[in-house]
């Protein structure tokens, strides 16, 4: 079994991962987890915040010569924001919010944990704990790699701007959202994109979106029907579906799929001995997962972002100090974070089959891994 936990705070020192689980024997490529930490950091519609984060993994344990050992890997980001907030976070001293944010989780957590103050919730609720989730999705997507598992994304929607997504395959999909500002492969819809995100700046509103995260070359068979926790789509939607923001969760085209028959949904089998497979199949509506196990397609992961709810236009709030009705206040947010999102979607995703595949092939080491493996 695979386990991470994070810590860290938005505005504090760093932040910091602990994984569990992962085998020994595979070769950690520290320059693949800044390439990704610097993709979350990208896209379209960020805010200031990003100008100041350079974001960089140290791996403090786990890995010796390149290589882990299976003990505990830890990692940590610095935020190099802190340099702003060291004097009012050793003091306490920090700038209070007693103004929920509609949409955030100010509300429900000053209630929950009887705070006076939004701060230590809006600190730890951040999206900036997603750059830990991505460092340890790069573990997950390097273990996958060793068997020719590859995660990638691409942006579908932006503020209601539907992408028209080329049939290509998932990898060339990829290159092209690599290339696009904000990750969609169709670049008229991308230019659309960026106009919308620029007119909600100019607006003060923000927006969100839906991400697509495929997984190619799965083996069949990663997850169960005969369990409901062990099924795979459920456990996936679970994961992605803990992204902040996340508020909506699709295993292929789910939701087009029940509009239509049978029929016309479920995907065909067609019997062709191609290389080792012999079987293959008309389409992929079923997003890769049959009875909560893969089926050898690419698994394929929509998900709904809703807009970040810091807004530079005022919403309706009350101040829980006073208990008088106030607007809510804006200091600095990012006006669409859905190209980003679609990144952390890679590393959950990574995540959850890199956890299926350990449970399915067993073993402490990449190399007891590989010798069980039948495709
Ligand atoms: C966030 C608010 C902004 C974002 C932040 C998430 O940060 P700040 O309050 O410092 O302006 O930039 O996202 C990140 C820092 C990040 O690394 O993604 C929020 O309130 O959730």
């Amino acid at each position: 079994m695979l386990r991470f936990l994070t810590a860290g705070e938005s505005h504090g020192p760093c932040l910091i991962a602990i994984v569990e689980g992962l085998p020994a024997g595979l070769v950690v490529d520290v320059e693949a987890i800044d390439r990704d930490l610097a993709r979350r950091q990208e896209g379209y519609g960020r805010g200031g915040r990003m100008k100041i984060e350079q974001d960089k993994v140290d791996i403090l344990s786990g890995v010796i010569g390149g290589k882990t050992t299976g003990a505990p890997i830890s990692l940590r980001i610095e935020n190099r924001d802190w340099a702003n907030w060291r004097e009012h976070w050793v003091t306490g001293d920090l700038p209070k919010l007693t103004v929920p944010r509609p949409g955030h989780a100010d509300y429900a957590g000053m209630i929950k944990y009887g705070l006076g103050d939004a701060r230590p919730v809006l600190e730890r609720a951040s999206a900036r704990e997603t750059a830990a989730r991505v460092a340890v999705g790069v573990l997950a997507k390097l273990l996958l790699a060793e068997f020719d598992v590859a995660v990638g994304s691409v942006v579908a929607e932006i503020g209601g701007v539907l992408a028209q997504v080329p049939g290509l395959p998932w990898p060339e999909l990829w290159a092209l959202a690599e290339a696009s500002g904000v990750r969609c492969p169709d670049e008229a819809a991308a230019v659309r994109m960026r106009e919308a995100i620029d007119a909600a700046r100019e607006a003060g509103d923000s927006l969100g979106g839906v991400f697509v995260v495929a997984a190619t070359g799965v083996p069949v068979g990663l997850g169960s029907h005969v369990q409901w926790d062990r099924r795979l789509d459920g456990r996936l939607a679970q994961a992605v579906m803990s992204i902040p923001a996340i508020k909506g969760v699709e295993i292929g085209p789910a939701f087009e799929n029940a509009r239509r028959p049978g029929t016309q949904v479920h995907d065909e089998f067609e019997w062709v001995v191609r290389a080792m497979r012999r079987i293959a199949r008309t389409s992929n509506r079923a997003g890769g997962i049959e009875g909560g196990m893969t089926n050898g397609e690419p698994v394929v992961v929509r998900a709904a972002m809703k807009p970040i709810p810091t807004t530079v236009t005022p919403l309706r709030s009350v101040d829980l100090a006073t208990g008088k009705e106030a607007a809510t206040q804006y200091q600095r947010s990012d006006v669409c974070a859905v190209p980003a999102a679609a990144v952390v979607g890679e590393a959950m995703v990574a995540w959850v089959l890199a956890d299926a595949l350990v449970e399915k092939l067993g073993g402490d080491s990449i190399e007891q891994m590989r010798r069980s493996l039948q495709r």
